[in-house]
């Protein structure tokens, strides 16, 4: 057969498929359509097909394409007539209606209203008894360089806590993040709050009131008490004569005003570059210890970098973990739960 008349009769074909769909209102119709069209055995399409066959070699492509095509068509126009019967069955207007599918008698959903994550919730809390302390909010950013995180902090190049092993180094167009102490200007996840205290005192004279709430990112595995990202609560207070005790009692003051009268808390000697002498701070509410955090009096290093006289005025800074604190409070044994996103866990809240 000749390319154009095999064309022509695949476009007569087409019509008449699409009209006979079209015009199909009910399902006997559709189904004598179907078999006309596409019958697997002596359908209209299959008798095409065998035209396919005798047409010239040179033309066989062209005329395969066209025959797809219209092969497709036809099986959208069966599909088309399909789903038009099966939406006013739905819809009532089908042979089989059984009524209007919405009933207008029925009550209203209830909307379900969100609210605050347990973690946000615990910020705004912490933010609101340390304002009552005389400590004002400030921040900085989760991206920081190594002076912020590290060098100012009195975190010399070598120390081990600027391994990339324990820190999330990024890599950056123009900042390449290379070997710490290198050389390089690399940038990084800030890995604590103390950042923040850096921050503060490079733009503001003593003295200083603060506290500061945000993410942190470690490479920590998490477990029951680690996240790789978690939030930290860090306090600074700077001024003439700042004592242990002054540090102490704001932490008791504040650990009282969050957890209630029978909290107790106690200090263990630690270690922090950047304070000195430095403590680990424990609490125990309903007769268990937990480490909440770290503490310390600002070391003369920090207080000399930001371009403070040690001379003149000290110091104390802290940083708790905001995720172990609500835990705590809310008797979570497992900081993940925070971040699962099971609304069960989450609306308790
Ligand atoms: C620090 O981050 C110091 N910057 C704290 C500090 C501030 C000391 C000011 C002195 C002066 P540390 O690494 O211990 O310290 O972390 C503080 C608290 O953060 C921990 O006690 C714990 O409550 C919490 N924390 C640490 N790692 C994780 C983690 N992976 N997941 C959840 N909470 C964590």
């Amino acid at each position: 057969m000749a390319l154009p008349d095999f064309l022509a009769t695949l476009e007569k074909l087409l019509t008449a498929a699409e009209d006979a769909f079209a015009a199909a209102g009910d399902a006997p119709t559709v189904e004598a359509a179907r078999i006309e069209f596409l019958g697997a055995k002596s359908g209209r399409l299959k008798e095409a097909q065998k035209g396919l066959g005798t047409v010239d070699k040179a033309d066989k492509p062209a005329a395969g394409k066209r025959f797809n095509e219209v092969k497709e068509a036809i099986d959208i126009a069966f599909q088309a007539a399909q789903d038009r019967l099966e939406q006013s069955k739905q819809t009532g207007g089908g042979a089989q209606a059984t009524g209007p599918l919405f009933d207008t008698t029925l009550p209203g959903r209830p909307l379900r209203l969100g609210h605050l994550h347990p973690i946000t919730q615990t910020i705004e809390h912490l933010k609101e008894i340390m304002g009552r302390l005389g400590f004002s909010a400030a921040g900085g950013p989760e991206i920081e360089d190594e002076w912020h995180n590290f060098q100012a902090l009195n975190i010399p190049p070598a120390h081990p806590a600027r391994d990339p092993l324990e820190n999330f180094y990024l890599s950056t167009a123009g900042v390449t993040a290379k070997q710490p102490g290198t050389g390089a200007a690399p940038l990084l996840l800030r890995s604590q709050t103390s950042t923040v205290q850096i921050r503060v005192m490079e733009k503001t004279p003593p003295p200083v009131r603060i506290i500061s709430l945000g993410r942190v990112y470690r490479p920590d595995t998490a477990d029951a008490t680690h996240y790789p990202m978690f939030h930290q609560i860090e306090g600074l207070l700077i001024d003439r004569h700042v004592t242990m005790a002054d540090l102490k009692s704001v932490l008791r003051l504040f650990a009282r005003s969050y957890f209630g009268g029978d909290v107790h808390i106690r200090f263990r000697p630690s270690f922090f570059p950047f304070t000195e002498p430095s403590v680990e701070v424990d609490m125990s509410w309903n007769d268990s210890w937990i480490e909440m955090g770290g503490a310390g009096m600002v070391d003369p290093h920090v207080l000399q970098a930001v371009g403070y006289d040690p001379e003149e005025v000290s110091g104390f800074a802290f940083g708790l973990g905001v995720e172990r604190v609500c835990a705590r409070r809310h008797n979570v044994t497992d900081i993940r739960e925070f971040y699962k996103n099971d609304v069960r866990f989450l609306e308790q809240f």
